[in-house]
């Protein structure tokens, strides 16, 4: 074959392989979304909010623009939620807790203690179970795109060290809207009161609350430590945030538009999940350096806390289903080396 023959063949070939990803492209139409999210936009959130942004415009050619608007100024969480069943927003992340009154199954993960590291909880939260419970927010007008790190949750209040959970009576503890943790902090001995995030450092400012329960990354970007003495580490549950799409808005775009968005989507969490961790790594000594005094509740007591707990583990299993818990069970037995 002359070079001339086999130069046109390769640019033939060239272009049909080619042609799907032009046709792709063109296929993309101009989109403005706005994406809503709780804490304020120098958070781990929020950055992790601009990258996913960064990459809709790259991947869409500058036709999907992404309007990140934080510290809840589209409202707290249920409020956003509303608004994308509604088609009035069209993305927001926000944590899967508040999410527990559209999915009931999305309490799985409030449970206290039900993974013992990151490791895990990526490796359920990205696996099978994960997508299962992902996919029931459908049915209520919601796509569940990924899975970011909120993190591991720790305590802090204004009063008193906790060393044992009896350190928690009288303590008038702010929770999330969500039923477990207000079961498992009043089961603990606190006085828990739920309260939307976006009003929560007033509450503590205020007294309204003496403490509340959120990873590291949160106390130190929301400033917690300037209105909280205390920090007392627990590590009492992991906390997904859950990034969700309008699904009457997803429902109106074509493949090469819904595929901008969940390609930037999974970028986006593996960039939050690195840059959390990174962050997490150094907050206890910055949060030490901003005045706050830190205890690390000891292991035999957290244990304490965890039995104390088992009620509360057992109206999860029921209220999202004993298939869902005992599949969950097994595949961390699994992961753990057991059978
Ligand atoms: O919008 C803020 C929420 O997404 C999340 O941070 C919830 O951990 C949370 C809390 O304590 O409200």
């Amino acid at each position: 074959m002359n070079f001339l023959r086999r130069t046109l063949v390769a640019a033939t070939v060239a272009g049909a392989l080619a042609a799907p990803f032009a046709a792709l492209a063109q296929d993309i139409k101009p989109h403005l979304i706005r994406f809503g999210y709780g804490l304020n936009e120098q958070s781990n959130q929020g950055r992790a909010v601009r990258f996913f942004a960064e990459q809709v415009e790259k991947a869409s050619g500058g036709k999907m623009k992404v309007r990140a608007i934080g510290a809840a100024a589209l409202g707290p969480d249920v409020q956003m939620q509303q608004a994308l069943i509604g088609g009035a927003q069209e993305m927001m992340v926000g944590s899967t807790a508040t999410l527990v009154g559209i999915t009931k199954e999305m309490a799985l993960w409030d449970t206290p203690f039900l993974f013992n590291n990151a490791a895990e909880a990526d490796a359920i939260l990205d696996g099978p179970i994960g997508q299962k419970v992902s996919d029931k927010l459908q049915e209520k007008g919601l796509v569940g795109l990924a899975y970011w790190e909120n993190g591991f949750r720790n305590l802090t209040n204004s009063k008193r060290p906790v060393t044992k959970f009896e350190d928690l009576q009288g303590i008038k503890l702010r929770v999330m809207q969500n039923n477990v943790y207000l079961d498992s902090f009043q089961t603990l001995g606190a006085n828990a009161i739920p309260l939307p995030f976006s009003e929560l450092f007033t509450a503590l400012e205020t007294k309204t609350v003496d403490g509340q329960e959120n990873p590291y990354n949160t106390i130190l970007s929301s400033k917690f430590f300037e209105v909280q003495k205390y920090l007392s580490i627990t590590n009492h549950v992991y906390s997904p945030w859950i990034m969700l799409v309008s699904k009457k808005w997803w429902d109106g775009l074509n493949k090469a538009e819904q595929k901008v968005l969940a390609d930037a989507a999974k970028a986006s969490r593996d960039f939050e999940r690195k840059d959390t961790r990174a962050e997490a790594a150094k907050a206890v000594g910055d949060l030490k350096a901003k005045g706050m005094q830190v205890n690390e509740v000891p292991v035999a007591e957290v244990a304490r806390m965890r039995d104390r707990l088992v009620k509360v583990n057992a109206g999860i299993g029921v209220s999202i289903g004993m298939d869902l818990w005992n599949e969950t069970q097994a595949a961390l037995t699994k992961l753990r080396g057991g059978k």
